[in-house]
């Protein structure tokens, strides 16, 4: 992906903070600022270094050679870190006569510390020094989040003949883990939850030995990731004869779930579509059993900018993609959980996850 625009949108940014340099060392930020996809793991050591006119790739010998291949006719200068990446940060910017240096708010205290320490110049961390650029993604990052929320749907498509009473929670997350990995997901972008019966009342159970049987609600929330973009779904399906009292809490949930999608479009503020959807649970006494926010933002990270909850200050960017995934959790009991992944558009919204909403019985 040319990523040469998000380079120029962070300097931008920097100018109008006072010309500050950037020191970037956060992986999925990283990732967006370079699109060295090849080079970039969840492992690497490696920090950016930008001001208005030096883009600086630090890594070091486990990765230099990529970096070298990737920044071809990118316009970055790829730097092989000797000994400490800092240390030569530091002195590097100190040479060019820069005086203040802007971390992510979200890197290590310990190396935020080092960094102020070693810089004579003034260091401060910046709020969503990225995160604020990347919430509006380009076409070729949706038609990413796109595939990997396909190949989700195919993952879920999977499930419903793999399930069968018996089958621990932990097979179940196993054999989801198994199929997108064997068709196209890189790795996982979280755990999948597979949480069955009264574990569904934990929003994020983790996967273990309980065996599925009659009767049961199952909540199933999983991604997977393509060309380095995250999906990210919740279905919710019952085993067995099913009981009113659980029928009545999906259909609740559902009219939620859809009344959330009703409500996003581009301007609208993400209180008001986590307002839209909590309403119809409030509606019908469920309310104080919804107790997370409605959404949140895809992309790089399964987590990302907007927030769509309660106390959320955004609003939704045509372009963002958010997810909307109201549940209720009983304890003792069950949970539901439905979440699709769309695009905000102008005047509505664009659905990735296809997936079957009405409650499927196994
Ligand atoms: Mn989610």
């Amino acid at each position: 992906m040319n990523a040469a625009p998000r380079l120029e949108a962070l300097r931008k940014r920097l100018a109008e903070d006072g010309g500050p340099a950037a020191l970037v060392t956060q992986t999925s930020n990283l990732l967006y600022l370079t699109g060295f996809e090849d080079v970039i793991d969840h492992g690497i050591n490696a920090a950016c270094v930008v001001t208005d006119d030096i883009a600086w790739f630090y890594t070091d010998s486990r990765y230099v050679e990529a970096a070298m291949a990737a920044a071809e006719g990118t316009g970055w200068d790829v730097r092989l870190q000797k000994e400490n990446l800092y240390v030569e940060v530091c002195e590097a910017l100190q040479a060019t006569g820069a005086t203040t240096i802007v971390m992510e708010s979200s890197v290590p205290y310990g190396r935020f510390k080092f960094v102020s320490e070693q810089f004579e110049g003034s260091v401060r961390v910046v709020d969503q020094l990225l995160e604020e650029i990347r919430q509006v993604k380009e076409v070729e990052e949706i038609e990413r989040i796109a595939l990997a929320a396909t190949l989700a749907d195919r993952a879920f498509d999977h499930l419903l003949g793999y399930i069968v009473p018996g089958k621990t929670e932990a097979e179940i997350a196993l054999e989801l883990e198994f199929f997108m990995r064997k068709n196209g997901s890189v790795g996982m972008p979280f755990e999948p939850i597979v949480a069955s019966g009264p574990n569904g009342a934990r929003p994020h159970a983790i996967p273990g030995e309980r065996p599925v049987g009659d009767g049961d609600l199952i909540v199933l929330d999983f991604g997977a990731r393509v060309g380095g973009y995250c999906s990210d779904m919740t279905r919710t399906v019952g085993v067995g004869s099913v009981r009113e009292e659980e029928r009545r809490l999906y259909d609740a949930v559902l009219e939620a779930n859809e009344a959330g999608l009703a409500a996003v479009r581009a301007g609208m503020t993400c209180f008001d579509v986590d307002a839209a959807s909590r309403a119809v649970l409030e509606q019908r006494g469920l309310g104080d059993l919804f107790t997370h926010g409605v959404g949140h933002g895809v992309g790089l990270d399964v987590h990302e900018l907007p927030i769509v909850g309660p106390r959320s200050k955004h609003s939704l960017r045509a372009g963002a993609v958010i997810t909307i995934e109201p549940g209720v959790y009983v304890s003792g009991l069950a949970g539901v959980r439905i979440e699709d992944l769309v695009v905000v558009e102008p005047q509505g919204h664009r659905r990735l996850t296809n997936a079957p909403k009405d409650l499927l019985i196994i």
